[in-house]
């Protein structure tokens, strides 16, 4: 696995990934749980280069998988890549980021910010009975240390009632994968560093259903009218590079879903591009 990418041992990796191999949380399709052993075994077959033809360095190192919905346990993950340039956590449905993200928020101090890049707002309080559903990620956020003022919501084309009515009263920043559309990304990314000017560290939470389904079709709740891959891939590449990234993670890629594998492929790419502007900094 992670063909050519893994450093020689734990000390001289700059970047950390685990997986969180749970998707009890999944509303409508499940199987995202195979998505970090599906991502590694194809991981084998990639070239150690970017898009641009830039090589990769071995600078990656696996922690392996939690197996269960348990904040310990992805504590502990998170603690041991604490110093890390960066920690990329590979679940699992969006859920998985609950842990992860409180995680981060109590391993760092500072002004810390969470950039949210998703089709859903996944901001209800219960969902289908579920404070831990995937649709309440940053509800559980803002109860975990982040401030309104610290979340951003981009590529959104989905809401419920109940996230309307809070998104109503609180000034969450929010880009609709529409208005993103007609912006530009990179206009997208100078907005956003602008936001985060003065900010410590950022945890970067990718759920996989913001590209649209047309290029990422294995995903447990695909939304139509989403981004292209390749307007995803310049806004995670500026934020990544102009921003102190220190968590990201890659959620909702849900191997049985999918189709020849073109969604894991993806996501394998993106984290191949991410992992390089990292090592660049
Ligand atoms: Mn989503």
């Amino acid at each position: 696995m992670w063909r050519d990418l893994l450093a020689g041992n734990f000390k001289d990796a700059d970047i950390a990934v685990f997986g969180i191999a749970v998707d009890e949380n999944c509303s409508v399709g499940r199987g995202t749980a195979s998505a970090p052993m599906v991502l590694r075994e194809c991981s084998e077959y990639l070239p150690p280069y970017t898009a641009t033809g830039e090589r990769l360095k071995p600078v990656l190192w696996d922690l392996g998988d939690v197996r269960e919905f348990h904040y310990g346990q992805v504590f502990e993950k998170m603690s041991i890549c604490k110093d890390k340039k960066c920690v990329l956590m590979i679940g699992g449905d969006h859920s998985c980021s609950i842990l992860s993200e409180r995680a981060f928020r109590a391993l760092h101090d500072g002004k810390i910010g969470l950039i949210h890049i998703d089709a859903h707002a996944d901001i209800c309080d219960v969902y289908m009975g579920s404070k831990y559903s995937h649709a309440c990620v940053n509800r559980r956020a803002l109860e975990n240390g982040y401030a309104v003022e610290d979340i951003s919501l981009v590529g959104i084309r989905s809401f419920e009632e109940q996230e309307k009515e809070y998104l109503a009263e609180h000034p969450v920043f929010l880009l609709r994968a529409d208005e993103i559309f007609c912006k530009k990304a990179d206009k997208v990314v100078d907005e956003l560093c602008q936001k985060y000017t003065g900010y410590d560290g950022i945890y970067l939470s990718f759920d996989i259903d913001a590209v649209d389904p047309a290029y990422a079709p294995g995903t447990g709740t695909p939304e139509p009218f989403g981004l292209s891959n390749l307007t995803v891939l310049t806004i995670l590449k500026g934020l990544v590079e102009r921003l102190p990234v220190k968590a990201l993670d890659v959620v909702e890629v849900s191997p049985p879903l999918d189709v020849n594998n073109i969604t894991a492929w993806l996501a394998l790419k993106y984290i191949l591009e991410i992992i390089k502007i990292i090592d660049k900094k």
